[in-house]
C-alpha cells in the first residue's frame, strides 16, 4: 500500500469516528463529478480548524446554513428542471448554465463554489504557492507579493457579494478576476471564463462576524489558509501538465 492511501486511510478512520463524511476523490480530477458531487459533502476539518483567521461559528453557520441550502435549491433546481445529476457533471451544467432558471445559476454556482472553497483552505499550510503554480504565478505576475496584491485588489473591488478568483483561461495563461453572486468562472455567461485554481468567497456571510465591515482584513487573513498543495494540483489539471 502506498504512503499516500494509507494516510487516506487512516485520515477515513481518523474522520469516520468523528462523524465527519469526507469526499472520497480529489475534487476537481478530470472534472469528473459523481451523482454524490451534486449534493453537500463533509467538512475536511473540524469548524474551528482555521482559527484564528475564520472563526468555527462563522464556519458552522456558513457550511450548515448558507452552503447547505445552496446544495439543497440545487437538489429541487435538478428535479424541476430535468436535470439529471447522474448524467451530468456539475461543470458541464455550469458550461451552459445560461439555459436554465435564475434559481439553477444561483444554486449550482453556491453548491460548487462553497465545495470548492472547502478544499482550497486547511489549517497550517504551505506558505506561499508549490511548484509548477509558484513558477507560473510569478511568470504573470512579477513575484507572489504583487500576485496576492492583485488577488486582493479583485476581492475589494467586487461590489456587493461575490467572488475572487484565479484561473487558467483556455489559452492557458493565468488571470484574476472577480464574478457576482454565486456565479463562477466556469458558466457559460461569466466575463472571464476559465477553470478555477484558488477562490474566496467574499460575501459578507463568510467573514462579518469576526470582521465586520473590514473585508480587507478578511482578505489578508485568508493567505493564512490557502491550500496550495491542491492549488497546484488545480493547476496541473486545468492546464493538461
Ligand atoms: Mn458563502
Amino acid at each position: 500500500m502506498s504512503n499516500s492511501s494509507q494516510n487516506r486511510r487512516q485520515f477515513l478512520k481518523n474522520t469516520g469516528k468523528a462523524g465527519i463524511a469526507l469526499a472520497t476523490a480529489p475534487f476537481i480530477s478530470s472534472w469528473n463529478f459523481a451523482t454524490s458531487e451534486f449534493q453537500q459533502q463533509g467538512l475536511p476539518y473540524a469548524y474551528n480548524a482555521l482559527e484564528p483567521y475564520i472563526d468555527a461559528m462563522t464556519m458552522e453557520i456558513h457550511y450548515t446554513k448558507h452552503a447547505a441550502t445552496y446544495a439543497k435549491n440545487l437538489a429541487d433546481a435538478c428535479v424541476a428542471e430535468k436535470v439529471n445529476p447522474e448524467t451530468t457533471s456539475l461543470p458541464t451544467l455550469l458550461s451552459s448554465i445560461s439555459k436554465y432558471s435564475a434559481k439553477m445559476r444561483n444554486n449550482a454556482g453556491g453548491h460548487f463554489n462553497h465545495e470548492f472553497f472547502w478544499k482550497i483552505m486547511k489549517p497550517s499550510p504551505a506558505t506561499s504557492p508549490q511548484n509548477e503554480l509558484a513558477e507560473a504565478i510569478n511568470k504573470s505576475f512579477g513575484s507572489y507579493t504583487a500576485f496576492q496584491t492583485a488577488f486582493a485588489d479583485a476581492a475589494k473591488a467586487r461590489f456587493g457579494s461575490g467572488w475572487a478568483w484565479l484561473i487558467v483561461k483556455a489559452d492557458g495563461q493565468l488571470a484574476i478576476c472577480s464574478t457576482a453572486n454565486q456565479d463562477n468562472p466556469l458558466m457559460d455567461i461569466a466575463e472571464v471564463k476559465g477553470s478555477p485554481i484558488i477562490g474566496l468567497d467574499v460575501w459578507e456571510h463568510a467573514y462579518y462576524l469576526k470582521y465586520q465591515n473590514r473585508r480587507p482584513d478578511y482578505i489578508n487573513s485568508w493567505w493564512n489558509l490557502v491550500n496550495w498543495e491542491l492549488a497546484n494540483k488545480h493547476f496541473l489539471e486545468a492546464s493538461n501538465k
